[in-house]
């Protein structure tokens, strides 16, 4: 809006001065005043390029001397970007403003596989990432895929105490020695499915229809199942793609769909069918945890951990809030009988090419199926 009231003023300054020419003189008036109005237009770019650029940024407390460069793909208004927040917020004070949190957004720094490898190269200090990209990153982290089955946990609460419990934390050890220290779970949301041709009730609706997936190949394999034509994208590139018409829908929780990218703006149909449980992760680049004082690991540790619980409490909140926001826009969401969904689902697990560890989906049920 600034960026618009911007030019406006320009083009009104440039008519004033255009008003005020007139004379003998009126060639060099003329000329004048078209050369300032090009100026002040240049100016006014300028700055909205600025405001622009600064909607791709939030930066922490400028006095800080330790700054920690994170990326996510989302807007500011996201529960990762709120959550980073919070923790930025934590650090600072715990720290007396010695350390700060600048946010980049929306993918300015590049996808979340990107990011992943420029934290474990030390080029980006931090990142908040979905399980999407993990199983992918490296040898160590193979059997992330565990993580995105369908309908693998029925409960945020299961979520929690599998992901901060004994198998979680295995799986976050597994980033050691790859550049990354993986601080903690941080929460995606549970993902459903929206669509901009038609309401989708049942698995059979989805048939024929390009679906986005994450670049993950256990999100991939269960919309195959549901008969959809699961398309691999980057987040950054998913937005204009449903606008053109490239693809059919995506899938995402309500936080990301509405808070992170605003897609509810291109995608009329949803359907909260909540397929799976996504987890998040906060990431450092292990070189630049290793480089701080045991004082500010300690701190930047207990921020993070603050930073995870309130995390999680946004999401949820932005779950409920998101729904409620959707359908004020107009736009359709549909509820489905989930059972159906776990039948059309479940075939999945059985697929071997996707190396799920039998033994960490063993730990998995026997919290979640108590
Ligand atoms: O991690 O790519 C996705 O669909 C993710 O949910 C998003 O980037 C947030």
């Amino acid at each position: 809006m600034k960026k618009f009231i911007s030019l406006a003023l320009v083009s009104a300054m440039a008519a004033s001065l255009v008003a005020c020419g007139g004379s003998s003189t009126a060639s060099t008036t003329a000329a004048a005043t078209t050369a300032a109005a090009e100026t002040e237009a240049a100016a006014a770019e300028t700055e909205a390029a600025a405001e622009e650029k600064s909607e791709d940024e939030a930066l922490g407390v400028s006095t800080a001397k330790i700054r920690f460069k994170a990326g996510t793909t989302n807007a500011i208004t996201s529960a990762y970007n709120q959550g980073l927040i919070a923790f930025r917020n934590h650090l600072e004070e715990m720290s007396n403003g010695e350390m700060t949190i600048d946010l980049y957004l929306s993918s300015s720094l590049g996808n979340e596989s990107d990011m992943l490898d420029a934290v474990s190269m030390g080029t980006q200090d931090m990142l908040v990432t979905s399980t999407g990209p993990i199983p992918a990153f490296s040898n160590a982290t193979a059997n992330w895929g565990v993580l995105d089955l369908p309908y693998l946990f029925p409960t945020y609460e299961t979520a929690y105490e599998v992901l901060d419990g004994e198998v979680g934390q295995y799986l976050l050890s597994e980033f050691d020695g790859t550049g990354v220290k993986a601080l903690g779970f941080w929460e995606n949301g549970y993902r459903c499915t929206t669509n901009s041709k038609k309401e989708i009730v049942h698995p059979d609706d989805l048939k024929g229809m390009k679906i986005r997936t994450m670049e993950n190949k256990v999100h991939m394999a269960t919309y195959a199942a549901l008969g959809a034509t699961p398309t691999a994208m980057a987040m950054g590139e998913v937005f204009s793609a449903l606008q053109q018409g490239t693809i059919d829908g995506q899938e995402n929780p309500f936080s990301i769909i509405y808070y992170g990218n605003k897609l509810h703006e291109v995608q009329p149909y949803m359907t909260e069918n909540n397929i799976f449980y996504s987890p998040a992760v906060l990431c450092i680049s292990q070189d630049v945890f290793d480089g701080l004082t045991e004082d500010q690991q300690k701190i930047l540790l207990e921020a993070a951990e603050l930073g995870k619980h309130e995390e999680r409490e946004i999401e949820r909140g932005m779950a409920v809030s998101g729904r409620k926001a959707m359908e004020e826009y107009g736009i359709i969401i549909s509820d489905v009988d989930q059972a159906e969904w776990i039948e059309a689902t479940k075939s999945v697990y059985d697929d071997a090419s996707l190396g799920i560890d039998p033994e960490l989906l063993a730990k998995i049920k026997a919290v979640t199926d108590k």
